[in-house]
């Protein structure tokens, strides 16, 4: 948590409605008894007794001679239990700029000063009412622009994103106990069975910080249909699936390497879901203008895509061209796909060693049962946190950055753990991962990170 600072307790004033001439204009106030400072200016009288207690009223808002300015509706919501976990009152005018800035003077005159942009929300988040996944989602509300993303930001404000890092921030935590303990006490030995439970809840973790990555990825496209591309080398075989896939003769199929120069995306229905899928030129080292543009292109879908269907000849087997091509995906979710098995005699299934956890299929694309089994694959593999179709998490830039890099440190520390690196390393790491997930709920934020963050809020709010 971020240092109090002075500035974090002062009365502050605000408009919270829009300036200029409406029905009902709302002027916020917040700070200890802040009620208090301008319990003259109102009749019938208010007194400390009052400002104890939670109360709506209507009365007259006198200026400092003692002359009328406005009847207000005046309503009070006594610390802890308010927006700011402060003392709140809410003065609801009419709506005239005159009648506004009036009473604002009258505000800064008896000691408030005007407030900042966010600074409710600060204080509400500074004061422990909701973490600052929720203090965020907040403005992203106001500024939401379906229905759709109205709510998924209310879900988010419910607390329902802060569930899911918590649960995560717990597992970790559970995971370092672990750690710590193999290093305390290193005449146990880390036996096999604990060092291969430590490694699941370590994939688990990752796993499912991956899946919210891809999720919100999703969330912020248009479309919000998943993005799957078919990549390889030439002549493997991308554009014989795809056809296969849609069902229909799309793509062109030769065996001449390079048929396909440019990429080809249609829409296809997997389960229940929508997919977009994508031929992409074939992948050679010296292949001619054209193509090479394509090429490009390719590599680039293949970044910004939510599924790699990863194609490589197995009459041929894993070659160097597969692997370089292969490492241009790293980070993407990928399913490698032996294809042509129906012209394999021997079974050889070996793949090189970084390859483990990814999911290996070994299909014809001529056979109907194996189109259906990639179609399942696919449709699992990118199955959403809670299934949801309609709604996503959708982080904003930061949070997305936080758990990127929780996620690259579980990665490298799960290498270091199938690696055998000394544990006190492996801790690091994973307490790396735990403060980017702490930073990102704003456990551990520096005040000029929250700064940063709630200058880009109303002021108001
Ligand atoms: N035997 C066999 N041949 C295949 C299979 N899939 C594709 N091919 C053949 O491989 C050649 C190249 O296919 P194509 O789809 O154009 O490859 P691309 O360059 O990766 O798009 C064509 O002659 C296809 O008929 C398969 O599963 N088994
Ligand atoms: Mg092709």
């Amino acid at each position: 948590m971020g240092t109090f600072l002075n500035r974090d307790h002062d009365p502050i004033c605000a408009l919270a409605t829009v300036w200029g001439q409406s029905a009902i204009a709302v002027l916020r106030l917040s700070g200890t008894k802040c009620g208090l400072k301008i319990k003259e200016r109102f009749s019938p009288a208010l007194n400390e007794q009052t400002f104890e207690k939670r109360f709506v009223r209507v009365c007259r808002f006198n200026d400092q001679n003692g002359v009328l300015l406005d009847q207000v509706l005046l309503i009070h919501f006594p610390g802890p239990h308010s927006f700011t976990g402060e003392d709140v009152l809410e003065i609801q005018c009419h709506g005239s700029p005159i009648i506004i800035d009036a009473i604002l003077e009258i505000l800064i005159a008896s000691g408030f000063r005007l407030a900042e942009a966010g600074e409710f929300t600060r204080r509400a988040f500074l004061n422990g009412k909701m973490d600052l996944l929720q203090a965020e989602s907040i403005q992203q509300l106001i500024r939401a622009n379906s229905l759709r993303s109205v709510r998924e930001h209310l879900r988010t404000l419910d607390g329902f994103v802060s569930q899911g890092m918590n649960e995560i921030k717990s597992r970790l935590m559970n995971i370092l106990g672990q750690i710590e303990t193999s290093i305390d006490f290193p005449e146990d030995d880390v036996d096999l069975s604990s060092k291969e439970q430590l490694t699941t809840e370590m994939v688990h973790v990752s796993e499912r910080m991956g899946q919210w990555l891809r999720e919100s990825q999703l969330g912020q496209r248009n479309d919000r249909i998943p993005h799957c591309v078919i990549m390889g080398r030439p002549n493997v075989g991308k554009s014989t699936l795809f056809n296969a896939l849609l069902g229909t003769q799309r793509s062109i199929v030769s065996n001449i390497p390079g048929t396909t120069r440019d990429y080809i995306q249609e829409q296809i229905i997997v389960g229940h879901v929508q997919v977009c899928l994508t031929d992409t030129a074939g992948i050679r080292s010296d292949p001619e203008e054209v193509e090479a543009l394509g090429i490009q292109k390719s590599i680039e879908l293949c970044k910004k895509a939510d599924l790699v269907l990863f194609i490589a000849d197995a009459t041929v087997g894993w070659c160097n061209e597969d692997m370089e091509l292969f490492d241009q995906t790293d980070g993407r979710l990928r399913l490698i796909l032996m294809n042509k098995i129906d012209k394999v005699s021997t079974n050889d299934k070996n793949l090189p060693e970084k390859m483990i956890r990814e999911t290996v299929l070994h299909i014809s694309s001529f056979s109907h049962e194996d189109i259906e089994i990639v179609k399942n694959n696919i449709m699992t593999t990118l199955k959403l946190e809670g299934g949801d179709q309609e709604m996503f998490i959708t982080f904003n830039q930061r949070q997305n950055a936080c758990v990127k890099e929780a996620l690259s440190c579980m990665v490298e520390a799960e290498g270091m753990l199938v690696h055998g690196a000394e544990m006190e390393i492996i801790a690091i790491k994973v307490r790396e991962a735990m403060e980017q997930l702490a930073q990102m709920t704003g456990e551990n934020i520096s005040e000029h990170l929250l700064d940063h963050i709630f200058s880009q809020f109303c002021i108001g709010k």
